[in-house]
């Protein structure tokens, strides 16, 4: 396989400390097809690349996901590589990342940062906060996967381009682990260094703000998927508030105090509680029906096709 086919995408934000050394990195390895997707960065970022003699688009809007959902209608390259452009990633372990695609195993590859990162790499914050999220992915989607927040991966064009993308900051790596796992997509995850950010560039990523807003992206975009997880923890919230007020009703009446209105609450929080879940499991039926037509009628299309090509090949051997 010819690394020429394999464009190097790369989204920056005022990177100008570690980009020149990042895309020469690359080179040495022998990938010379490189994107830089600029988000109009103040410290030469674009101009450094250029000199580097990678191809340089300035993103129209904003943010990461803006920068990569665009990036990814111009490349037409059969692979790509997504790479963060802070120096944090080793290029030299780019064709382990590519390997899994090659041999057919995968449409799309993880780096996993979490098995062998450097001292530093992570805060204590982003490493709790990344096995949390990592928690939450898991159990709403059921896969097994440990870093779907990692900036280093590989794909298919094809694989990326199936994917419904639509979130502009740093919730694109999420939605495109979401949509890998609703497309059924070969997901599979390769260890890779994850080295610490050098002093000279600083961190885009707010750890509370965009975590939360990940997590909420998580929990969203479940509802389809896993709709009884979606409700259930709604539920499950409601089911608990209940049981605390109603512990302390109980107590208060042993002690000989009748508390109505809070009798009244929990009642209330423990139907709307169980209601919740109600609502889960009658979605989840939904959900699997729906799954079910639409595998059946792929199915019939799948057969369709082939009676349609057995008729063409009969109709040209009868000439
Ligand atoms: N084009 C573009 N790139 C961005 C934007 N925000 C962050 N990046 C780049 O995306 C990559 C990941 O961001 P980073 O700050 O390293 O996030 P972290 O790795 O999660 O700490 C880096 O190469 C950033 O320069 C943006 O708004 N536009
Ligand atoms: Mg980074």
């Amino acid at each position: 396989m010819n690394y020429t086919d394999v464009c190097i995408l790369i989204p920056t934000l005022n990177e100008a400390a570690t980009i020149g050394d990042l895309i020469k990195d690359f080179k040495k390895v022998g990938f010379s097809n490189i994107l830089v997707i600029d988000g109009n960065s103040k410290d030469g970022t674009a101009q450094i690349a250029e000199l580097e003699g990678a191809r340089v688009v300035l993103q129209t809007g904003k943010g990461k996901g803006q920068a990569m959902i665009q990036a990814f209608e111009l490349i037409e390259s059969p692979y790509v590589i997504m790479v963060d452009g802070d120096g944090t990633y080793l290029a030299k372990e780019a064709p382990s990342l590519l390997e899994p695609i090659l041999v057919g195993k995968a449409d799309h590859v993880i780096g996993n940062r979490l098995e062998k990162y450097s001292p530093g790499a992570f805060t204590k914050l982003n490493l709790v906060g990344n096995r949390l999220i990592n928690l939450l992915f898991d159990i709403a989607y059921g896969v097994q996967l440990r870093d779907i927040l990692s900036g280093y991966r590989a794909f298919t064009l094809d694989s990326i381009r199936e994917l419904e993308l639509n979130k502009t900051g740093f919730e694109i790596e999420t939605e495109i682990s979401v949509e890998c796992i609703l497309k059924k997509q070969l997901v599979e995850e390769v260890p890779i260094t994850y080295l610490p950010r050098s002093e000279k560039g600083e961190t885009k990523l707010n750890p509370v703000k965009d975590g939360i807003r990940i997590g909420s992206t998580i929990y969203r975009l479940a509802k389809v998927h896993n709709p009884m997880f979606y409700f259930g923890i709604i539920g499950f919230v409601f089911i608990m508030a209940g049981l605390l007020t109603g512990t302390y009703v109980v107590i208060e009446w042993l002690d000989g105090t009748t508390r109505i209105p809070l009798s009244v609450l929990t009642a209330l929080f423990i139907i709307f509680g169980l209601q919740m879940f109600i609502f889960g499991m009658l979605s989840d039926l939904i959900v699997t029906l729906h799954r079910q037509t639409v595998s059946l009628i792929q199915e019939k299309n799948k057969q369709r096709e082939i009676t349609n090509r057995e008729k063409i090949i009969d109709g040209e051997d009868g000439k």
